[in-house]
């Protein structure tokens, strides 16, 4: 089977609908037809200032979060990255080998340091995709399914694997990434030119999965269209009528051309009105779900423990081949 491996940062407590359909979704699908390997991004989560209780919580939450959208110990490997030292340590000789210029072209970083202040940014938020670099590649995996805004960290992951391969023997194996185009970017609702993100969404813009489901609703029901009254999906003219048609299409497995013929002649309250409903029902259980496995700490924990050694034996065999590749003295 073909690996996979994927992460999730735990600093935002709830799961966005980007997050899920952008990346999470294809998770769950992709650990039936692949080796695959998820993580709760601890480490990642503290380029920018955490509450140590509240990152301890957050972690649970997150892999709760997780279970609840339908991944399966049994199926995959869960993990929480702080869990498997081996991330660390292979970043740093992936710093070494990475250009002060080249991780200075991350837009991420760019977007991420123009908002707090350059002075504020720490140097972790700048090697930041260095080390997911090293998670990629720890794993060996084929494929990273991930939304579209992560597409430029996947190609330095790539660029860095073929660099070492270069320079030291085969090593690593040089991933591609995985990002479905229906559901690579999804929007805010109030501002449907930018990626719906738990930073820099409008509140009301922001559609958390653990919120309160008439919430949820109620934000839908304000979602920005446009003044036209047709329903028809045309991301360029339409881009806050095509992001609602792509949310209802993928959550309830509907095409939009079918959509489309559902809601001709209709307004766009209806359509709003439909997707409320459409989303309340995916929220409410999946809500349960996540309360249910936050109740049960001791298996939560386990199932993370189990997960851990499963990706501590592969991520300690690729280093070892890492370290010995570039010269490090064995320790006897
Ligand atoms: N709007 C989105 N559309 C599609 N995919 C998205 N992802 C995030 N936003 C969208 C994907 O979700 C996965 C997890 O990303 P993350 O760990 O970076 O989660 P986050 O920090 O909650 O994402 P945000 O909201 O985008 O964070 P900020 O505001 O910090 O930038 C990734 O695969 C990502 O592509």
């Amino acid at each position: 089977r073909p690996r996979v491996l994927s992460g999730i940062q735990p600093t935002a407590g709830s799961f966005h609908l980007g997050n899920y359909l952008g990346a999470v979704r294809q998770w769950v699908a992709l650990q039936e037809t692949h080796d695959a390997f998820y993580m709760v991004v601890d480490l990642h989560a503290i380029t920018i200032p955490q509450d140590p209780a509240e990152l301890r919580a957050n972690t649970r939450l997150a892999a709760a979060q997780l279970l609840a959208a339908g991944l399966d110990p049994e199926r995959c490997t869960l993990f929480v990255q702080s869990h498997v030292p081996e991330h660390a340590q292979l970043a740093w000789i992936m710093n070494c080998l990475t250009g002060f210029g080249e991780a200075s072209r991350m837009t991420q970083f760019k977007d991420k340091s123009a908002k707090q202040g350059a002075d504020r940014a720490s140097v972790g938020l700048f090697t930041y995709p260095i080390l997911q670099v090293a998670d990629i590649l720890l794993y060996q995996a084929n494929e990273v399914p991930v939304g579209e805004d992560q597409r430029q960290h996947i190609e330095l992951t790539r660029d860095l694997a073929e660099r070492f391969n270069g320079r030291f023997g085969a090593t690593f194996t040089v991933p591609k990434p995985y990002i479905l185009k229906e559901t690579a970017k999804i929007y805010d609702l109030q501002d449907p030119a930018i990626k719906m993100s738990k930073s820099a969404s409008t509140p009301k813009g922001l559609i958390n999965l653990l919120d309160e489901p008439k919430a949820t609703a109620k934000k839908v029901k304000s979602a920005v269209t446009d003044t036209d009254t047709v329903i028809r999906y045309d991301a360029e003219n339409k881009p806050g009528v095509s992001n609602l048609l792509t949310i209802y299409s993928t959550l309830t497995g509907t095409g939009i051309a079918e959509l489309e013929q559902k809601y001709d002649g209709k307004g766009y309250g209806a359509l709003k009105t439909d997707l409320a409903e459409v989303m309340v029902e995916f929220v409410t259980p999946f809500r349960e779900r996540t309360q249910q496995y936050l109740d049960d700490p001791e298996t939560l924990d386990s199932i993370l423990a189990k997960g851990a050694e499963k990706a501590r034996a592969v991520a300690a065999e690729t280093l070892s081949q890492a370290y010995d590749k570039v010269g490090f003295l064995p320790a006897k």
